[in-house]
């Protein structure tokens, strides 16, 4: 039975990822901070799911988790660093420092070291896939996008580079960057618990939601063992770029 490791499993994409994998018969770690949220998922998904109390910004919990698997003698065939979040729409001048600490420590260094636990273990197996979350804030500026789509575009680059340096083994690395999803709790966690606001951006919209992201897991997962699935951009049919934003009157600098 192969073992999936799935951080960010207490709610939305991970939740949804954690479900479709045991159904694919996986064994299942799901790792968040919110323990009652991931005893309820083992509660529903029976003896294969596994729920681990996870911080990916505290290097502690990192090592308590990965000593909890090595003491279970699993070896981690799939990877979905998925865990992650934004905090705050508001332009980079008047934004929150400690927001931005907490999405970097949370989306790039929590990544970086969840990954660098696993990375030694798949190298000597020979085998073995990681799937990080990015999204298209990490390849589309937005205004508000600061440094949750600097994270982003972190986790493209450290995905294209894990590739370069995973270079004559089997182990495979793809990132997916998903556009509008609902069904989730990012955007409750990103405007505050500002319900209306949340609302407000899904209101008439069809967006993604969390099983399409799920699916697209399963099926990298799926391909074989010579295919390497780099990146995957998904957006909802309602979403597409918009133009480049031109400020007119600016007074003139001279
Ligand atoms: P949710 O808020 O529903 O899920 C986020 C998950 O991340 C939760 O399970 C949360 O668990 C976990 N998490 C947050 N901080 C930490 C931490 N310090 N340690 C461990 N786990 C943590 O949002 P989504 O499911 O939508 O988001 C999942 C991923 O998808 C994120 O990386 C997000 O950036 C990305 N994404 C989301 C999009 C969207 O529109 N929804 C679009 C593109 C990408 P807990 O709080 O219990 O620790
Ligand atoms: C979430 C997608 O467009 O809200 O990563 O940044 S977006």
């Amino acid at each position: 039975m192969k073992t999936a490791f799935v951080t960010g499993a207490s709610s939305g994409f991970g939740r949804a990822i954690c479900r479709t994998l045991i159904g694919k018969g996986y064994r299942v770690i799901g790792a968040a901070r919110r323990m009652d949220k991931l005893q309820v998922l083992e509660a529903e998904l029976g003896d294969n799911f596994i729920a681990l109390a996870l911080d990916v910004t505290d290097p502690l919990s990192i090592e308590s988790a990965f000593e909890q698997v090595r003491a279970a003698s699993l070896q981690i065939d799939l990877l979905v660093n998925n865990a992650g979040l934004a905090l705050g729409v508001d332009r980079a001048q008047v934004s929150s420092s400690q927001n931005w600490q907490q999405m970097i420590d949370t989306n790039v260094t929590g990544l970086a070291m969840v990954t660098h636990k696993v990375l030694p273990q798949m190298v000597e197996a020979d085998s073995g896939m990681i799937i990080n979350m990015g999204s298209i804030a990490g390849t589309y500026p937005y205004p508000g996008g600061n440094v949750y789509g600097a994270s982003k575009a972190f986790v493209r680059q450290f995905s294209l580079n894990l590739r370069a340096d995973l270079a004559g083994t089997r182990v495979r690395v793809s990132n997916i960057e998903p556009g509008l999803c609902s069904g989730t709790d990012f955007s409750v966690v990103r405007l505050n618990g500002d319900l209306e606001a949340v609302q407000a951006l899904y209101r008439d919209v069809e967006a993604i939601l969390p099983e399409d992201i799920a699916a697209t897991v399963a099926w990298i997962a799926e391909q074989p063992g010579h295919v390497n699935i780099n990146t995957v951009e998904i957006m909802p049919v309602a979403q597409s770029s918009a133009a480049l934003n031109v400020a007119r009157n600016l007074p003139r600098c001279f």
